[in-house]
C-alpha cells in the first residue's frame, strides 16, 4: 500500500506559530539557501517522527517557505519539541535514567555530509543546537558527557534542570518496584527525527531524544550516531530512525535505508527492507519496536515500522500538514 492511500488525518495549518514566535523564542531567522546544481525537483518537504512531528513541522515548514535551508528547518523544528516539557522523551521534562538523571542524545547532518553529535549530555535544554555547534565550531563530529556540557556552556548554552517534578515522582515510584529494565516499547519511544528537503534541493536531518526511560546510566542509543539514528547523502536521500536504539545500531539502520534507495528502492521500499532485516536478526520481537522515515532527493517519502502504532508528520506544498499512520510488518 502506498502511503498516499492511507493518509487519514490532514491537519489544518495551526496558527500558534506566528511570525513573531521565532524571534521571541530565541530562534534565529532562517539563513537564505544558496543555489546548487542539483537533480532535485526542489519540492520542499519535511517529515518527522510521531505526533509531535506536527509541532516540529510547523516551524520547519515556515523556515522552508521563507526559502530557508533544510538545516535551519530541522534544527528549529526539533528545538520546539525539546523545549516542550510535556514531551516526555525529548529535551526538558524527559524520563530520567535509572539513577534519576536526564541524559540526552542528538545529532544533525547537512547536505555536504557535515555532521555533529552529542551524547549523554546533561543539563542542557537543546542538545540539537549543541550538536550543530559541534558540527560548525569544532573539528570533531561527536562530544559526550561532561565534555559536551562544558563545550555547550562555552558556546553560551545555559545550565538547566531537565528533571521535571512529574518525572521525578514517576521515577521514585518506578524505583520502588526496582525493576531495572529500560522501558522502550510500543508505548514509549518518542524520539523526534526530522528530515527535510529545501527549495534548493538540499537535504538535512536532525534527531534528538532522551532515549529509553530508566536506561542504565551512561547508555547511549542510536539517535546521536550518524548512520544509525540518522543518515543522508544529498545525491540519494535521507533517513532517520525511532524505536529501540540497540536494534538500529546493530544494522546501521539509517545508513542502510539510504543505501537501499541508492540501489533503486523507493523511500517506502527502503524503510521496509531494513525493518525486515532487523526482524530477521532478532529472534524475539515481542517488545521490539523500530521505525524509519525516509525521503529521496525528489521529495518522495516513506515510513515503515516493525509494529503497529508508529505515526509520522509530513508537510509539502501539495497537501500541507498531515499526520500519517505508518505501515507496519506485524
Ligand atoms: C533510543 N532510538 O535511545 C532511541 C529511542 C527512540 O523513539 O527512538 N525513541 O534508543
Amino acid at each position: 500500500m502506498r502511503i498516499a492511500d492511507h493518509e487519514i488525518i490532514t491537519m489544518r495549518r495551526r496558527s500558534f506559530i506566528k511570525a513573531g514566535t521565532l524571534l521571541t523564542s530565541g530562534i534565529s531567522l532562517p539563513v537564505l539557501a544558496k543555489k546548487k546544481d542539483t537533480k532535485s525537483t526542489g519540492r520542499p518537504t519535511v517529515i518527522s517522527t510521531w505526533d509531535h512531528g506536527l509541532m516540529a513541522n510547523e516551524v520547519s515548514w515556515s523556515v522552508l517557505q521563507a526559502q530557508g535551508t533544510s538545516l535551519d528547518a530541522v534544527e528549529q523544528g526539533v528545538r520546539v519539541v525539546e523545549s516542550d516539557p510535556l514531551v516526555r522523551t525529548v529535551g526538558i521534562g524527559s524520563y530520567p535514567d535509572r539513577e534519576g538523571i536526564v541524559t540526552l542524545d542528538a545529532c544533525i547532518m547537512d547536505y555536504h555530509s557535515n555532521c555533529g553529535s552529542v551524547a549523554f549530555l546533561q543539563d542542557i535544554e537543546n542538545p540539537i543546537s549543541v550538536a550543530r555547534k559541534v558540527m560548525e565550531e569544532t573539528p570533531h563530529v561527536m562530544l559526550v558527557g561532561n565534555g559536551a556540557k562544558l563545550f555547550a556552556m562555552s558556546q553560551g548554552f545555559k545550565e538547566t534542570n531537565l528533571l521535571s517534578e512529574l518525572s521525578k515522582k514517576e521515577w521514585e515510584s518506578w524505583k520502588l518496584a526496582a525493576k531495572y529494565q529500560p522501558i522502550i516499547n510500543i508505548e514509549n519511544h518518542d524520539t523526534i527525527s526530522s528530515i527535510a528537503l529545501d527549495s534548493m534541493g538540499n537535504l538535512a536531518g536532525a534527531c534528538t531524544t532522551s532515549g529509553a526511560a530508566y536506561k542504565m546510566h551512561g547508555r547511549v542509543g542510536d539517535s546521536p550516531i550518524i548512520g544509525a539514528g540518522l543518515f543522508l547523502d544529498n545525491e540519494v536521500g535521507a533517513a532517520a530512525a525511532t524505536g529501540l536504539g540497540e536494534a538500529v545500531i546493530r544494522t546501521a539502520g539509517s545508513a542502510m535505508v539510504v543505501e537501499a534507495m541508492r540501489n533503486g528502492k523507493s523511500p517506502q521500499q527502503a524503510c521496509e527492507e531494513i525493518v525486515k532485516r532487523i526482524m530477521k536478526i532478532h529472534p524475539d520481537t515481542k517488545d521490539l519496536q523500530v521505525g524509519f522515515i525516509a525521503i529521496d532527493i525528489q521529495g518522495n517519502y516513506g515510513a515503515f515500522s516493525l509494529k503497529r502504532g508508529f505515526s509520522f508528520a509530513v508537510c509539502d506544498d501539495q497537501k500541507g500538514h498531515r499526520l500519517v499512520p505508518a505501515d507496519y510488518l506485524n
